[in-house]
């Protein structure tokens, strides 16, 4: 699950999280226990971006991203939520450090994943959390169904999360973010040929490599324009040259999340 493969099904899941923690230990044993995130980014704070959630199991283990919509819901990606239940499942805000203890710990009441997402295609990898209690943190806006030309090859795109800095290396401790252009559905065909779902995803990233989400970045945000245009969802490796990142394509699933977040 940790090398240059296709990092669909995150390592990243309650389901396999913690095997997986004890795995990356064992075999970068130098490693940091915390793990980092986004290759290539900077570090930055809750506080420039008060929507981006962490993601974490019961004992507080941060495994995927996820961004605030509204006071009470969460998006993030379907393939997060394998193995998930909504008791074993907190949606941390206002917290920029892995260890820290500041911020909102919310609980969850229930999770609804996409019922057409497929662990075999990846395809319709969105999920949204409703939250027993509110945020104290602003929301952010996400596109609407009729913004389909938000996706315009080099359209500039930034990314956040706490996911490891490079493909093999440890977590980030502090939330990372950094931009990326998006790229035309016809490069992204080139990369990955049919396992590119024009209709459900899209991909950001330099044709050079060296900026990407990367593992325990799934499920958070990407932005374009201030406004959640995807969820971080699978790539081959990370920030490799000819293999950028794919996001779920939000405008098709827009309707659906909107449905969600009126509950
Ligand atoms: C992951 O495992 C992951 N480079 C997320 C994004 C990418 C690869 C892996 C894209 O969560």
């Amino acid at each position: 699950m940790f090398g240059p493969r296709r990092a669909r099904q995150a390592a990243a899941t309650l389901a396999a999280g913690a095997a997986v923690a004890a795995t990356a230990l064992l075999a970068s044993p130098t490693a940091s226990a915390a793990p980092q995130p986004i290759v290539g980014g900077t570090t930055t704070t809750t506080a420039a971006y008060p929507f981006i959630m962490q993601i974490t199991d019961a004992s507080g283990r941060q495994f995927c991203g996820g961004t605030l919509v509204s006071a009470t819901k969460v998006v993030t990606a379907a393939h997060c939520m394998a193995g998930g239940s909504a008791g074993n499942v907190r949606v941390v805000g206002g917290r920029t450090y892995l260890n820290g203890t500041d911020g909102t710990v919310g609980r969850v009441s229930k999770i609804w994943v996409d019922p057409e997402y497929t662990e075999a295609t990846s395809g319709h990898d969105v999920a949204v959390l409703t939250l027993s209690t509110p945020m104290p943190y602003k929301p952010v806006s996400y596109v609407s169904s009729s913004q389909t030309g938000v996706y315009a090859a080099g359209t500039t795109a930034r990314i956040l999360g706490w996911g490891t800095t490079s493909e093999y290396g440890s977590p980030s401790h502090q939330l990372r973010t950094a931009t990326v252009p998006v790229l035309s559905d016809s490069s992204c065909r080139t990369s990955y040929g049919s396992d590119f779902v024009q209709s459900d995803m899209v991909c950001a990233g330099y044709s050079s490599g060296g900026v990407d989400t990367c593992q325990g970045d799934s499920g958070g945000p990407l932005l374009i324009g201030g406004v959640l245009a995807g969820i971080t969802s699978w790539g081959e490796g990370c920030a490799e040259a000819g293999s950028p990142g794919v996001y779920t394509r939000l405008t098709t699933f827009s309707d659906l999340v909107t449905a969600q977040v009126g509950s």
